[in-house]
């Protein structure tokens, strides 16, 4: 069950087996924008580009990347990485009101969504909003999420991962004047990293080309979208904001010299305090802070984040799926050349205050709302059911102003494997994890890296693995989705909609 090839990257197919739902693709959008000026107006186009994806090899491949323009407003809200596909890196504060012209120039349907902010349906990117090529969607919202990694990726039905594959994604940093205060590094010293996988051909051409079980994983890394993946630090302290936008690589980071990792902030900002930990799991979409002092290493010398081995999935099955370097493997992930010398700071003991959600504010406490992750003709689903463009089953209507307790729930047995769950519509904490004894051997492997502090979107579900999350619908009502962020168990129809009931 190999997909094929390049055609399946450039080529505008939807492959989605039967079950999908043919919506009419709007021709042009807009989110009926209020009047009345925005902080920062930004245009940005997805495009048919070039980019040098291999060192060893002359000239340029064919990219699909995010361009940008600040419109109105401060000028620094958009910077780019250096020799990269990515899209540019927004910079914004909360409060702010910000407009976006997107524009797609692809000769297929797409749309963005924005992973991690709290915004309303119309600002989500959900895929029945996607635009055809030479058309446009209008995006205006407020800032309304607290200083943190987030970032934004293409969304449409059945080709997100193509897409974001072939280059279409960008951080989004909400910032505040504050870190200084807190302590932590800034300006050069903080600093975003976007870990990828990706495979060329024998052309150098990106090769799209996996089983849709495992998803797509390349044998090279590319960070920040340039395939030299070695940074040139100073020796002092740095804020490494990391983004996993693979499409469906788990990431097992450790330090080289055996250092722990000290985490500061996860998908939904700082969290209260810093936390030691031996590896961290940073699953696609997941997103972490670390503490990184490189003045612990001699003038010169590299220190490396290594992917280190783990038991991902099964080994029957044949479930390698073709791919030269499975989930599990062990490589370097990036690499960090010290030279130079940096600010020597502290450690900070407390980040920021987080209020949680307590259980008497849980409408179904001890009673949780299920999601069984289900199977069947090859393909992953949600309690049974694939992606429908509209459709809502009865168990998926929440109430607005509500806060419901809902538990992810992955089978063991031949067939599992982990999948990084995302709920869209703002973030939630993690309540309890708990794992079938016949799987607790392989979860070792990984147990000791899953991060449960602080606010996430983002989560992995490990086979026999029980993950219950606490949620507030607290700003927009409307139609969000919950889905598997393997994009292509994502686009396979791993994904429902929720809706959000005022
Ligand atoms: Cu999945």
């Amino acid at each position: 069950m190999i997909a094929g090839g390049l055609a399946a990257v450039w080529g505008a197919a939807c492959h989605r087996p039967a079950g999908s739902l043919t919506v009419p693709i709007m021709t042009s959008a807009s989110n009926a924008v209020p009047g009345g000026p925005a902080d920062v107006e930004i245009a940005l186009r997805a495009v048919p580009g070039e980019a040098v994806l291999d060192i060893e090899r002359a000239g340029a491949s064919r990219v699909w990347r995010f361009e940008g323009e600040v419109i109105a407003g401060p000028k620094d809200t958009l910077s780019s990485f250096e020799r990269s596909y990515l899209g540019p890196t927004f910079r914004v504060r909360r409060g702010q009101r910000v407009r976006i012209h997107f524009d797609n120039a692809l000769d297929e349907p797409s749309i963005v969504h924005w992973h991690g902010l709290n915004v309303s349906q119309e600002n989500d990117g959900h895929p029945r909003l996607a635009v055809n090529k030479g058309s446009s969607y209008a995006y205006d919202f407020t800032v309304d999420n607290p200083a943190g990694t987030y970032w934004y990726h293409p969304h449409p039905d059945g080709r997100t991962g193509a897409q974001v594959y072939a280059g279409m994604a960008g951080m989004f940093l909400v910032v505040d004047d504050d870190d200084h205060a807190r302590g932590l590094p800034t300006g050069d010293f903080d600093l975003p990293l976007v870990l990828q996988d990706r495979a060329l051909d024998a052309q150098g051409e990106l090769l799209y080309d996996h089983n849709p079980m495992i998803g797509m994983l390349g044998d090279r890394m590319f960070v920040n979208g340039n395939p030299n993946i070695t940074q040139l630090v100073k020796a002092g302290a740095y804020r490494l904001r990391l983004l996993n936008g693979s499409n469906a690589r788990i990431f097992k980071l450790a330090w080289s010299d055996g250092s722990p990792m000290t985490v500061i902030g996860s998908d939904g900002g700082l969290l209260a305090a810093p936390v030691l930990k031996p590896y961290v799991m940073l699953a696609p979409a997941e997103r972490i802070e670390l503490w990184a002092d490189f003045g612990r290493a001699p003038a010169g010398e590299e220190l490396a984040l290594e992917s280190q081995a783990f038991v991902a999935e099964r080994g029957r099955m044949g479930m390698r799926g073709g791919a030269s370097v499975p989930n599990g493997t062990p490589f370097q992930a990036c690499r960090f050349s010290v030279k130079g010398r940096g600010r020597r700071l502290t450690l900070p003991t407390q980040l920021r205050a987080l209020a949680w959600r307590p259980p008497v504010e849980v409408i179904n406490v001890g009673q949780p709302r299920r999601f069984d992750v289900t199977m069947n003709m090859m393909r992953f689903l949600l309690n049974d059911r694939t992606f429908e463009m509209t459709g809502v089953a009865p168990d998926e209507r929440v109430k607005l102003d509500t806060t419901e307790d809902w538990e992810f729930r992955n089978p063991g047995g031949i067939m599992a494997m982990p999948h990084p769950i995302h709920v869209h519509g703002g973030q939630f904490q993690i309540v309890e994890r708990s794992v079938a004894a016949g799987a607790k051997e392989a979860w070792s492997t990984v147990g000791d890296g899953l991060i449960n502090e602080g606010w996430k979107d983002t989560f992995l579900l490990m086979p026999g693995e029980r993950v219950r999350i606490r949620l507030r619908f607290e700003r927009h009502a409307g139609l969000f989705l919950y889905h598997c962020h393997n994009l292509e168990h994502e686009d396979l129809g791993m994904m429902r909609n929720f809706s959000i009931e005022a």
